[in-house]
């Protein structure tokens, strides 16, 4: 077939509600928007990771070890679906890691904020993992097969991780008056960076036009803050916290909050690389990952092994 009768026929098979799978015919531009947001998506999991593993032998309980343990494993899950994804598309994970170290893929931009006291767990639970949800529940929908069915697996994990950093601010909350100001403070640090998550405004959106006629996206960056930000007010107002933002106000003839504006300028250098911790997580990831080589090494010989073991038998 022509490329145009390809485009059309790919085109009408997104806009029939059907999936698109990896071996199907797809332009190379879809191709190479979904290997770079997938992507980013899985470096998010994994670097993630690093501001809540800093509070693991620190967590006050044994319960609350165990629950944030369990967490960080799941992200590291996530991770590996979204690699996996990806690679059906033709990428291989030394590439996707590379694109990673060489700063050409990003992650997302909230794992360069630091993670300072314990409230600052259930802030990254509620808030972090809340935006993430928001995020993942519409990208379930999505137009490739892989992305899709990995974020529905993904969306049932997160609304736990959700809600046990909710559990973390809530007991905080109503504790001792310190433990209630470290709650109201890990929230005023967290709350911009946590909706920065959703990326910049659909006008500044260079990606939002193709991502919305493939279906890749099924919601645009403001819509689905604005979801976040109606959810998640009306929660911190339950357990007696109030969000850092005097513009906030709820608007009768939409439905939804009015809210203030993020600091544009700041998120943008957070992306470019010149955020609080953004050399600290590539470093950590890259020793992690050189160390990790004999691992890999003997995952494989041992692969290899079992494979001509069976080629004899
Ligand atoms: N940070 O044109 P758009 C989690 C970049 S997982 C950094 O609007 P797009 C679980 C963007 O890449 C959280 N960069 O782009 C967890 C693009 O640059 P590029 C991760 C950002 O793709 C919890 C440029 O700006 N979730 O939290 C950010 O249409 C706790 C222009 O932007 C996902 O990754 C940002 N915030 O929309 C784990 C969801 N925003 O690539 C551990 C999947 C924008 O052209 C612990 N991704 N940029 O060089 C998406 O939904 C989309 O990619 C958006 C951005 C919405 C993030």
């Amino acid at each position: 077939m022509e490329d145009v009768e390809r485009l059309e026929a790919f085109q009408a098979k997104i806009d029939r509600e059907e999936k698109i799978e990896p071996k199907d015919w797809m332009p190379a531009e879809y191709r190479k928007h979904l290997i770079r947001q997938i992507s980013q998506h899985a470096h998010s999991e994994v670097i993630g990771m690093q501001p809540e593993g800093n509070w693991i032998t620190r967590a006050p309980s044994l319960r609350a070890k165990v629950v944030l343990l369990a967490k960080i494993q799941d992200e590291a899950g996530h991770g590996l679906y979204l690699y996996c994804a990806a690679e059906t598309l033709g990428i291989s994970r030394e590439e996707l890691l590379e694109q990673l170290h060489s700063g050409k893929a990003k992650y997302s931009s909230i794992f360069n904020y630091p993670t300072l006291n314990w409230a600052d767990m259930g802030a990254v639970g509620w808030l972090v993992d809340g935006a993430a949800i928001v995020n993942q529940v519409s990208l379930q929908r999505t137009s490739f097969g892989p992305y899709s069915r990995g974020m529905v697996r993904i969306c049932k994990e997160e609304s736990f991780h959700q809600r046990q950093g909710y559990e973390i601010m809530a007991t905080m909350a109503k504790g001792t008056p310190e433990q209630k100001r470290m709650a109201q403070e890990a929230l005023d640090r967290i709350w911009w960076p946590a909706l920065g998550m959703f990326g910049p405004h659909d006008k500044d959106s260079p990606n939002t036009g193709n991502a919305m006629k493939w279906k890749i996206k099924r919601e645009t960056n403001d819509e689905l803050r604005q979801k976040f930000i109606d959810k998640t007010v009306q929660q911190a107002e339950v357990i007696g916290l109030t969000v850092p933002d005097p513009d906030m106000k709820w608007n009768e003839d939409k439905g939804q909050y009015d809210h203030g504006e993020i600091d544009w300028e700041e998120f943008m250098n957070v992306v470019r690389g010149k955020g609080p911790c953004n050399a600290q997580r590539l470093e950590h990831h890259k020793k992690a990952h050189d160390e990790g080589r004999w691992v890999r090494d003997a995952a494989t010989a041992y692969a290899k092994k079992q494979q001509s073991k069976k080629q004899v038998a």
